[in-house]
């Protein structure tokens, strides 16, 4: 930028950040701490002037990667002459960072979100480590998003600060910077807000300093890299004389602002500075997003390369095709090579198959991804449909794959993403794919087995009633002598699981697989002739061994049934919600698509696909970034048909109901129908250190009468359009919506939750909170679905439906294994106490499955089949 104030302001290094980067994310994953560490030298080297560390990743156990990642870098003179700025949502990750960084540290960040004590407190604590502090404009009531709420936070904490004599020049504030020009009227003044507040802020907080991370504001262009440079630039040139001093910002993705392009800089200008022109027609939002069109994807040399393939032979035509996911041309070059070659089958063996294996190389060595490999996939389905006439007239034999693997989600179970994924990469590399589809008994798995000669069986599952299931076909499989390995895969499986349970139930080979890349590698290794026994053998050592381990190491401690009700959850029950203000049942036959597109979580869905990272930050990230940018953009073309032509309804109930706690139980009264109906709730057991209380559900909820609620929402209507896409070939599409209607049975759940707390049940009708903050759960009240950890037993799901008349109200059914369907599904219960939180119940004992069986009124055996995951 050119700009007087420029020389001042401060980049933070961004790409030490697990959530914001894939790379750094995977070294610290892999514990590669040595590469970790040039990471942090690079972006020293790359001119930033602090970097920010973060840790935070639900795999890792965060305190010990930031306190090693901090040690060695402290350790590493060029890197440790720039400050570091801790970053976490954990407290105790930032402490235990405070005690390992030698100079001065920065902490990232505390704020009034909890109220005024939590937030002195970190305060004083940061204050005793000489750390300087990022305060969030952000409060009780949630994000500040206009200027006044930016000020009066902002001023509020300052005040604090100083009355515990914080040094005012360690404080950086970070008025929160949003996205504009979403074609929201509302967040059209965001960046002025911004501006304006800091410049207010700091005539009356003297000596503060701001900060604030740049990416968020260009949300709204994601994938048109162009015009977000040319923001991030623009909006610096404004902020940094108002006072902002540093920001989180990809210092390489910014550009001068006297060579941006003029026109594009004055429309960017008249967003930024929410400048509306009088008498235009057009708002400054609408003409750059028409100017932006300009810009996308406007990369010269690639428009000349998109050209130039078409003129190549058309063996490199179809190598090129696949290796890009292009099927435009895929049906006119096949049938060209045909013409060239002796026979059908050898475009299949030849061409196509080198092209597939290029595939699979660039995908196992990581230069490829999930969504480009199932896009080449759906190139390579539609050659050989093509194809498949002239083989079948010609009377050849089909193309010889490498194995044959027969594919099934297990009875009782719905979910088939996960499956549909691996059967496709695996199809990629060479696998014939025998796909049973979803609730498959174990009869029929064997059958087909044995009927199509297949090489391996693979199961697939995703919910924990789904882990006996899989017990079953393996003890059958042994039953009938069968003796082909057993794959297992889905979200709930584990190694562990697949030790413990399923590998001694089959002498054949078992093989628990974590991903889709991973399938590859393992199916690849059992049809190989030279190394397979060897390969099988290393599995069966390595699962003898967590046996081994599992039956040496002492369990952890655990309390009785009594002492662990005796240490309960001691909620201030006088703080309890006050009754719904609208009680009974409500029904939702068609909530708003649009509506629910704005809460989607986008997370979890760039996971589905295997592209690890915290959306959006995903979609610059170095390594995955282009890949995300692209499968954004098919699932932003496609919510916007699926929501344009209403391929989709989504349907849902939720009521309340006056209940009191008795013991772990909550009972409901439904007066008019005379009856009661309970709901028993687990208990943790396990010994804590510290003195925290064993949780139980029931703990929110007041014995002397209280209220408590349940929803069921679903996505109905996605059949026919799956079929669609299946009968064309096209894998990706039809991944790709199911990806997206469980989103929309997500979004649907936060959604409605929302509604809840603000006007049905109404115990928080002021909340205002972004979506972030919805994501992030930072609202009152819980909705612990059956399944979920605070409350593991799925067959609560009868009960909850039967309240709910939920096949009635909203459409759904349950399997005999409690899975719903429509499978874009989910149930739970509202808890409204301000303490309601998240728990995971654990591994309990023998008194309290016995006691369970007792309040559910069934036998030890089917108490035990229920809640088996938390008993071993
Ligand atoms: C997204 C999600 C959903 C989506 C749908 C998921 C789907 N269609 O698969 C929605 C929102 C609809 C949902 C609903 C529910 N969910 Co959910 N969900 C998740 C979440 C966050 C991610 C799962 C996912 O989609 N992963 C991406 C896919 C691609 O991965 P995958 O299926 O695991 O497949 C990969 C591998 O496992 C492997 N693989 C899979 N199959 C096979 C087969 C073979 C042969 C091989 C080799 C490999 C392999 O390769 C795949 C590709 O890499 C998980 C938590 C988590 N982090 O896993 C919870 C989770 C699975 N859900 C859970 C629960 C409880 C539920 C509900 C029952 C909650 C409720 N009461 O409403 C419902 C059930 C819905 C129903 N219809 O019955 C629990 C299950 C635990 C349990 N105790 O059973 C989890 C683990 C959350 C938790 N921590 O408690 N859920």
């Amino acid at each position: 930028m050119t700009t007087a104030a420029s020389s001042s302001f401060v980049n933070i290094g961004e790409r030490t950040n697990v959530t914001g980067s894939a790379a750094f994310k995977k070294l610290i994953l892999a514990d590669d701490y040595a590469a970790a560490v040039e990471v942090a030298r690079q972006q020293v080297e790359n001119g930033a002037q602090i970097i920010d560390v973060n840790m935070d990743e639900g795999l890792l156990d965060a305190e010990y990667a930031m306190t090693t990642f901090l040690k060695l870098i402290a350790a590493e003179p060029d890197i440790a002459r720039i400050p570091v700025m801790i970053d976490s949502s954990k407290w105790d990750v930032i402490e235990a960072g405070l005690k390992c960084v030698p100079g001065k540290p920065i902490v990232n960040s505390i704020s009034m979100k909890e109220g005024e004590e939590p937030f002195l407190e970190h305060a004083r604590k940061c204050m005793a480590y000489g750390a300087a502090v990022v305060v969030m404009a952000f409060d009780e009531v949630g994000q500040a998003d206009t200027k006044e709420r930016k000020i009066e936070i902002c001023e509020r904490a300052y005040k604090l600060l100083m009355s515990i004599g914080f040094p005012p020049e360690d404080i950086i504030f970070d008025p929160n910077v949003f996205a504009v020009a979403t074609g929201l009227e509302e967040h059209d003044n965001y960046a002025v807000d911004f501006i304006e507040a800091v410049k207010e802020i700091r005539r009356r907080c003297p000596h503060v300093h701001f900060s604030g991370g740049l990416s968020n504001l260009s949300f709204g262009f994601r994938g048109n890299e162009t015009v977000r440079r040319a923001m991030h630039s623009v909006f610096l040139y404004y902020a940094i004389p108002a006072g902002l001093d540093m920001a989180i910002v990809n210092a390489g993705q910014l550009d001068v602002y006297d060579t941006i392009d003029p026109e594009l800089r004055q429309a960017v200008e008249d967003v930024v500075l929410n400048r509306k022109v009088e008498g235009e027609a057009e708002s400054p939002t609408e003409r750059l997003i028409a100017l932006a069109e300009r810009y996308k994807g406007s990369n010269p040399a690639q428009e000349k390369a998109a050209e130039e393939w078409r003129g190549w032979d058309v063996a490199k035509r179809l190598e090129h095709a696949l290796v890009k996911g292009i099927d435009a041309y895929v049906v006119d070059d096949t049938e060209e090579m045909r013409l060239l070659m002796p026979r059908p089958i050898e475009v299949i063996e030849g061409p196509l198959m080198d092209g597939m294996n290029v595939v699979g190389d660039l995908f196992g060595s990581g230069k490829m991804f999930l969504p480009q490999v199932v896009k080449s996939a759906r190139v390579m389905k539609k050659a050989v449909a093509h194809l498949l006439p002239f083989i079948e007239a010609s009377k050849e034999p089909g193309a010889k794959g490498k194995g044959k693997v027969v594919m099934a989600t297990v009875k009782g179970d719905v979910h088939d993403i996960g499956k549909n994924i691996v059967g496709v990469v695996l199809q990629c590399n060479g696998f014939e794919i025998v796909d049973l589809g979803v609730m498959v008994p174990w009869s029929k798995i064997l059958e087909a087995a044995n009927e199509n000669d297949a090489d391996m069986i693979g199961l697939s599952g995703l919910i924990t009633p789904s882990l006996d299931e899989m017990v079953t076909v393996a003890e059958e499989m042994q039953r009938a002598g069968m003796t082909m390995p057993l794959l297992i895969g889905g979200a709930t499986t584990s190694k562990v699981h697949t030790a413990l349970r399923i590998d001694p139930a089959y002498q054949g080979p078992v093989l628990h697989v974590l991903d889709a890349s991973r399938a590859v590698g393992v199916a690849t290794a059992l049809v190989s002739d030279t190394g397979r026994d060897a390969y099988v053998q290393g599995y069966k050592d390595d699962y003898a061994h967590v046996r081994d381990v599992r039956a040496g190491k002492g369990q952890s401690v655990l309390h009785t049934l009594e002492e662990a009700r005796a240490n309960y959850y001691d909620a201030y029950l006088s703080d309890k919600p006050a009754p719904p203000l609208q009680p009974g049942l409500h029904r939702f036959d068609d909530w708003s698509l649009a509506d629910l597109r704005e809460c989607i979580d986008w997370t979890p869905f760039f996971r589905a696909w295997e592209l690890h990272g915290t959306y959006p930050s995903i979609l610059d990230d170095e390594v995955v970034g282009e890949t995300a940018q692209e499968l954004k953009a098919d699932a932003d073309a496609m919510l916007d048909r699926l929501i344009g032509e209403k391929w989709l309804t989504a349907r849902g109930v939720c009521a309340f109901w006056p209940c009191a706690r008795d013991g772990d139980d909550v009972t409901i009264h439904l007066a008019e129908e005379e009856r009661h109906v309970t709901l028993p709730f687990l208990r943790q057991q396990i010994k804590k250190s510290r003195d925290r209380a064993n949780m139980c559900l029931a703990d929110f909820i007041d014995p002397a009468g209280d209220w408590i609620g349940g929803f069921a929402v679903g996505i109905h209507g996605i059949e026919p359009h799956s079929e669609r896409f299946r009968a064309d070939k096209d894998d990706y599409s039809d991944i790709l919506l199911k990806a997206l209607a469980d989103r929309f049975a997500e979004a649907f759940a936060e959604r409605l939750h929302q509604h809840v707390r603000t006007t049905l049940w109404g115990y928080a009708p002021g909340e205002q909170l972004t979506n972030e903050a919805l994501i992030k759960e930072e609202y009152r009240g819980i909705r612990p679905a059956p399944g979920y950890p605070a409350c593991p037993d799925h067959s609560l799901k009868p009960i909850l439906f039967d309240l709910l008349a939920a096949e009635e109200n909203a459409g759904l059914v349950l399997t005999e294994s409690f899975a719903m369907l429509p499978t874009a599904a989910v149930s739970g219960f509202y808890f409204g106490h301000p303490e309601s939180q998240y728990f995971g119940v654990a591994r309990i004992g023998s008194d309290q499955l016995e006691d369970y069986a007792r309040r559910r009124g069934v036998d030890l055996e089917t108490a035990t089949r229920w809640l088996r995951p938390n008993l071993d």
